[in-house]
Order: structure tokens, then sequence, then C-alpha cells
């Protein structure tokens, strides 16, 4: 029976784990970080990897017994370095914010001036945010998104940094649906000698299904999280030029953090390999196509999306000419079994706890096999949803819609 000892040793535990298991299959995930691990993934992270402790680096432990965990974490390593062409790897990262912390700590001293994306228009904590231990620590400059446009203005990204003169520059977000134009951030920084740092948490998985472009080759350090469009376990790997190796393992580990992870190694290098085949390109690119079959449907019902459009797996919507807030809208969609994040739109007059907007993904949706037809269809139901919000007989028959679609297409157990 699956997961025979938890069910009767702690059924407490196992009885919300159940609950959560039915959620995601009868609920559709649309928060543009989510997705849904492979069994073989899934697996990895149950085995006994998980008891070992191996701080230092292959043949370098400080704790015996370190031979297999030297060769899984050689094999992650291998399978990264040629999924995103890197010349370096460090895949001991617990996740995201510690990844980026590892980074700093790797090329800046505290107080050094850093040029990053404003939250609200689409950056992320760690790039600088005043309560965010990057904002602490780092004197961060930040560049925003043109207000006609809703996209980067590398013109204006120029003129902050030729004025600001930072020592390092960081590109790559959490909320933004266009192409990145990596080559033109190096260009800047290398007028001002500035580092280059990209942050891919979101769009690793398309860049290595190479369906964008990828900043690996051409900037100093790339770090990304491994469970967002790359459909891996919760982690993150930091990558770089050889010639910052040392430094970048160093502030990993001692600097950061203690013992890795082993058992999320492991489960990182069966994610490598399963993004390194044929079937993950498809999956990419079928991504990228729904999330542009779900803005277009929005478009023509009404909606404003940031940028108007988007070119990887995500949107955000401004929600301010329907009368409704990213935190009731996120509700509303609840009711429905319809699991969106609110979000900030750029220069956002209201809080970041009731924002404007809502951030919207294709990732987790498309892994159960979902395609344009189901975008326009899921479209429908929110525009629906958000319509009779007060109708609480219509939002129960959307919620049964949802269950019914998701029914037609299970998360992939094979
Ligand atoms: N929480 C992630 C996201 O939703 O984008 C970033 O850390």
């Amino acid at each position: 029976m699956k997961y025979e000892h938890l069910r009767q040793q702690d059924p407490a535990v196992w009885e919300i784990i159940e609950r959560e298991e039915k959620r995601q299959n009868d609920e559709l995930e649309l928060i543009a970080s989510e997705n849904y691990v492979s069994p073989a993934v899934l697996e990895t992270l149950a085995t006994v990897l998980t008891n070992k402790y191996s701080e230092g680096y292959i043949g370098r432990r400080y704790y015996g017994g370190n031979n297999n965990i030297d060769e899984i974490e050689n094999l992650a390593i291998t399978r990264a370095k040629k999924l995103f062409a890197a010349e370096h790897v460090n895949v001991q990262p617990l996740s995201g914010s510690p990844a980026n912390a590892a980074v700093y700590l790797a090329f800046l001293n505290p107080g050094d001036k850093v040029l990053g994306l404003k939250l609200d228009h689409g950056g992320h904590l760690s790039h600088g945010h005043k309560i965010n231990f990057s904002g602490r620590l780092y004197n961060f400059v930040q560049y925003g998104l043109n207000p006609e446009t809703g996209m980067i203005d590398m013109e204006e990204v120029r003129r902050i940094a030729l004025a600001e003169r930072p020592k390092m520059i960081v590109a790559g977000f959490s909320a933004y649906s266009r192409e990145i134009d990596w080559q033109k951030f190096k260009e800047i920084a290398d007028e001002i000698g500035a580092y280059t740092f990209a942050d891919i948490a979101h769009i690793a998985g398309l860049i290595a299904a190479k369906q964008l472009k990828n900043p690996v080759p051409i900037f100093d350090v790339v770090s990304t999280t491994t469970h967002k469009t790359l459909r891996g376990p919760r982690g993150a790997i930091i990558m770089c030029k050889e010639k910052y190796a040392k430094q970048v393992d160093r502030a990993v580990f001692p600097g950061m953090q203690g013992g890795p992870h082993d058992h999320i190694t492991a489960a990182k290098a069966v994610t490598f390999g399963e993004a390194l085949t044929p079937e993950f390109i498809e999956y990419a690119k079928q991504t990228i196509l729904n999330a542009q079959a779900m803005a277009a449907e929005f478009i023509a019902r009404g909606y404003k999306i940031i940028s108007g459009g988007t070119d990887n797996h995500l949107m955000v919507i401004d929600l301010s000419n329907k009368d409704l807030a990213g935190k009731e809208a996120e509700k509303i969609l609840e009711m429905i079994g319809i699991s969106v994040s609110r979000s900030t739109i750029p220069n956002d007059p209201n809080p970041p706890l009731n924002p404007s907007g809502i951030r919207i993904g294709t990732a987790a949706a498309t892994t159960r096999g979902m395609k344009e037809a189901e975008m326009k269809l899921i479209v429908e139901y929110i525009d629906e949803a958000f319509n009779n919000r007060d109708q609480e007989e219509k939002l129960v028959l959307l919620k049964q819609a949802v269950k019914e679609l998701c029914g037609k297409f299970p998360i992939p157990t094979k």
C-alpha cells in the first residue's frame, strides 16, 4: 500500500497529506512558480540519501562514508553543465534566496552597490527589497519597467548604470513575461566593469529546452531554483564562469550553508536527466504556446496584461479596470478550485498584501497535458467567476467544471 508506514504510524499527518493530494488532483494550479514533479523525482526525494551528512565538496568532505554521495553530486553537476552549457555548477544551494545570498557573498562586500529590478515591477525580494537581507546588507539601486510598454527599457538601465556605477547588475525576474536581452545587460555591465548576475528561477526550464535565450555563456554568474519550469525538487543551483568557481563554492559552503540535502541533490540529477530529453523540449514549447493562448483570450475578454502579452510561461494581469483587486481575485478563484497568486503591477497604488493584479502561469497545467483549447476554457471559467463573484450557485457550478477538466488531465503518475 502507498505510504503504508506513514498511514499506520501517524494518521494525523497522513490525513492532511492525503487531502492535499486530492486538492492537487481536483484543482487547477496556475501559480507561475509551481509545477508537478515526475514520479521518479518524487521517489528520489523519499530515499535514504536524506540520512547522510556531506559538508564539503566531491572528494573533500568533512564526514566519512560519502563515496556514493560524491557520485550523485557529480552526476547532478555533469548533467546541469550539459543542460545549460555551464563552465562550473554548484548544486548544493537549498533554495532560491539562499542561492542568491551565496552569489552576493561570493562577489560583494556589505554596502556594495547593486542594480536590480524593483519588486513591484516583477523583481524578487532577494533582488534588493529593503525588508530582505539583500536590501539590508547591500546598497541596491533599482530600475523599473517602462510605464508605456510594461517592458524593460535597456536605455534606462544603461542610464542608471552609468550614473550609479554598481559593482553588480542583476537581471532575471519573478513576474516578467518578456524575453530578456542578456547580451545588452552584459554590454552595459562591461561599460562600467560590473559583474553580471542572472536569476533565471522562473524560466530555467524554458532556457534548458532552448525556447528562450541562455544567459549562462554570457553572464558571470547565474542562479536558478529547480522546481519551477524546470519541474524538479525544491532547491537551487548556481552556475558561473570557471574563474569564479572557488569563490562561489566557498560562499555556498562554508559561507552560507552547512550540509547539502543529498536526497534533493539526487532529485536534481534526475530532473536534469529528464530535462535533457526531447519530451522536455516539447513540454517547454507547449508551456509557452499555452501562455500565449491564455494571454490572447484574456485580452479578447477585455483584460489588461502587463506588456500586452508573454514570451514565456507567465503573465501579470492588471485588474484595475475590472473593479477587482488581487487578493479578492485570488479568493474568488480559490472558490472555484483555481490557484493563482496576487501580484503587484508596475507602480502599484495598492499595498503588496492587496495589490492590483494577479500572476498566472501555465507550467503546471501543461505538465497535466493541457493545450491551447483548455487554456481558452480556463480563461472562460476565470472570467465567469469574476463576473459572477456574488453568485454562489454559479461559483459552485464553475468549481465542478474545473474538477471535471482536471479529471480529464490527471497529474502524470508514470
Ligand atoms: N515564490 C517564488 C515565486 O512565486 O515567484 C519566488 O520566490
